[in-house]
């Protein structure tokens, strides 16, 4: 098949076979929407990475939507040393346990806002993945959270990474030390 053309899946559901644009060089997090939507709440997330010094890359990929691009970009994500994913989804949220029933690395799962009570919905969705393929799942829109554990992982191996991730502890300690409250 060509690429780009259009095949029938097993199930006979319609899908695209897109070739996968390259991974970021160096890139050790993927993290991956399901939706444009998703993009605002997770802006704290590539923040907070790109401050740690972590490279990172972001696609937009629906798991329903998009299947066979998401299968090529994690087998790609994988080659390209990508340690981590940060996968994040609303509504039913089976976007982080695709992700994680297609790699043995760590999937990070953030629930978004919106459906059913603000997120409830997308939050049980994620954290309640069935034995034998796990998902750590942070709070309800918490990328930062997500961020900082996919740090916390990379730092097991990398002593760079730790003492940033103690410089970052240590700046938030500081932060309410100097707070009118306790300062004085
Ligand atoms: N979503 C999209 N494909 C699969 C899922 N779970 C989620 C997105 C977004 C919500 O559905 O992650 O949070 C609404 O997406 P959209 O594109 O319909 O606005």
């Amino acid at each position: 098949m060509t690429p780009g053309a259009k095949r029938r899946s097993s199930a006979g559901g319609a899908d695209v076979a897109h070739p996968v644009r390259p991974v970021a060089p160096g890139a050790r997090v993927a993290i991956v929407v399901g939706s444009r939507s998703d993009l605002p709440t997770m802006e704290a997330a590539t923040q907070t990475l790109s401050e740690l010094g972590i490279v990172h890359e972001l696609r937009v990929i629906s798991a329903h939507r998009a299947p066979a691009l998401l299968e090529g970009f994690i087998g790609k994500a994988e080659a390209s040393g990508v340690s981590v994913f940060i996968a994040a989804a609303g509504l039913a949220a089976h976007l982080p346990g695709v992700i994680a029933s297609r790699t043995t690395r760590p999937v990070i799962g953030v629930p978004m806002k919106g459906g059913v009570s603000d997120g409830l919905d997308a939050l049980l969705s994620i954290v309640q993945m069935p034995k034998g393929v796990p998902v750590a799942t942070v709070g309800v829109g918490n990328s930062t959270n997500a961020a900082l554990l996919a740090a916390q992982i990379l730092a097991i191996a990398d002593p760079d990474v730790a003492a940033r991730l103690t410089g970052h502890r240590a700046a938030q300690a500081q932060a309410i030390l100097d707070d009118p409250t306790n300062a004085g």
